[in-house]
């Protein structure tokens, strides 16, 4: 699908944003989260031309903003040569309808803006997939004349009623059908993608996903850690789709790290569900290690738009460790004091300077390491493989091989005991091991 903001001759889309101040809202919040959009419409390709904001008791059915504030915005955006419209809050498509008669340009919502930088930065033919599938969810109900990117056919833009009217109909059975026939090649993808997981997975190594707020540093801590060298970079979304590498720590424990994509206050539903299957599979681990920019000044708010998120796909009762990022940049202690009061087994480090990343690796090897089942075992010397597979994932503590069957004293993770069970001899309690 084309982008929503082209980057046409005549330079960036001129962009207007409108934000609003909710009585029950912070200012502060309501700005910062105005100042974010503008970062948004900046990686979406745009030139913020200007802002406005209406303070509001609630929003206005019709248009959102009240009609006045509407009015005047428009007057400026006409002055202003202004392409796009973009308002920080969902836009219902009655409201959108409305608000492009007011402006006479295209206007759009945060959701969408953050849909058309995700369809960007998909590499994958599954993140391209789950992309569109979401904007295709988003739009279909939104199709109005100024989406004209559906049909460059002649009157398909720019008319409503008659021919115009009859092309957004062929336009929303064409989303349908296109909806359809994506949902059934994402089956296809995660279908495959599930055999490949199953593959990496032989070896039982236990699994980790960094989450976090776009921006925290995520990806910048996985290439710290494990070398790998994902694509960091001081904008929103900078990864969407996973990478996972495989990390041995001083303890010579193996951990397995996905790092995917950020999460952002308001993040659209429409994406949430889209990414559902990628997002599960994250959560699907042992530990989520939620990494926190703690040098923003809105870390705290940062942090609960990540646990929304998390609540959403049904993670937020998984074992997470904190970590405090960005320690380097850091002034004043006033936000440290505060949130390590709070999570008070959180760890600091600087993902870009190394700083704390040693006591990092010693937490992880601490909460990663897995109960095990001390047993005695005799199997029959036929059964090599197994042999194999107990020397894999257990730890063989004595063997002899001497008798018609061979012996062993091993610990094993107790979520393979059934397959162990017919040889098991004798049991011992779980003890906690040395993994
Ligand atoms: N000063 C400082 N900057 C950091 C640190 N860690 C990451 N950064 C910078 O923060 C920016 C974002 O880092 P990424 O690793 O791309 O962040 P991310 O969480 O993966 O972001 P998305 O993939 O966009 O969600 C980059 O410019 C990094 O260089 C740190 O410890 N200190
Ligand atoms: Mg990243």
């Amino acid at each position: 699908m084309k982008a929503l903001i082209e980057t046409r001759n005549k330079g960036p889309e001129r962009v207007f944003l409108v934000g609003v101040e909710l009585k029950s809202g912070s200012a502060l919040e309501s700005r910062d989260s105005l100042e974010e959009l503008s970062e948004l419409a900046a990686t979406a390709g745009g030139e913020v031309i200007g802002k406005g904001v209406q303070k509001l008791d609630a929003p206005h059915a019709g248009t959102f903003i009240g009609k006045g504030k509407a009015d005047e915005f428009a007057d400026y955006c006409r002055r202003n040569d202004v392409d796009t419209v973009i308002f920080d809050d969902e836009l219902s498509p009655a409201q959108s309808r409305n608000l492009e008669g007011v402006f006479n340009c295209k206007v759009l919502d945060r959701s969408s803006l953050i849909l058309d930088i995700f369809a960007q930065r998909a590499r994958t033919r599954e993140g391209k997939l789950q992309v569109e599938l979401a904007q295709l969810q988003h739009l279909l109900p939104r199709l109005t004349r100024f989406w004209g990117h559906l049909s460059r056919q002649k009157g398909g833009i720019g008319m409503r009623g008659g021919e115009g009217e009859q092309q957004l109909e062929t336009d929303r059975r064409r989303v349908q059908d296109r909806i359809a026939r994506i949902s059934r090649e994402l089956e296809l993808v995660r279908q495959h993608r599930s055999i490949q997981r199953h593959a990496r997975q032989r070896n039982n190594w236990p699994l980790a996903s960094i989450v976090g707020y776009t921006n925290a540093g995520k990806s910048t801590l996985l290439n710290a850690l494990t070398g790998a060298e994902v694509f960091a970079d001081d904008r929103l979304f900078a990864t969407l789709d996973p990478t996972t590498r495989h990390l041995r720590l001083p303890t010579n424990q193996n951990v397995l790290l996905t790092d995917t994509v950020g999460f952002i206050r308001k993040l659209p539903h429409t994406l949430v569900e889209a990414f559902k299957a990628t997002l599960e599979e994250v959560i699907r681990t042992d530990l989520l290690l939620h990494v926190v920019d703690i040098s923003h000044p809105l870390a705290e708010e940062q942090i609960a738009a990540v646990n929304a998120v998390l609540k959403e796909i049904g993670a937020e009762d998984k074992p997470t460790l904190m970590i405090f990022n960005k320690l380097d940049k850091l002034d004043g202690n006033g936000t440290w004091n505060r949130l390590a009061e709070r999570f008070p087994h959180a760890v600091g480090i600087s993902a870009r300077t190394g700083e704390g990343i040693q006591a990092l690796l010693a937490e992880l090897g601490g909460q990663l390491r897995p109960p095990r089942e001390f047993v005695q075992l005799a199997v029959p010397h036929e059964q090599s493989a197994l042999i194999a597979r107990l020397h894999a994932v257990g730890q063989v503590i004595e063997s002899s091989y001497r008798g018609k069957q061979a012996r062993f004293k091993a610990r094993i993770p107790p979520h393979l005991h059934d397959e162990f069970a017919p040889f098991i001899v004798r049991e011992a309690q779980k003890v906690g091991a040395t993994g």
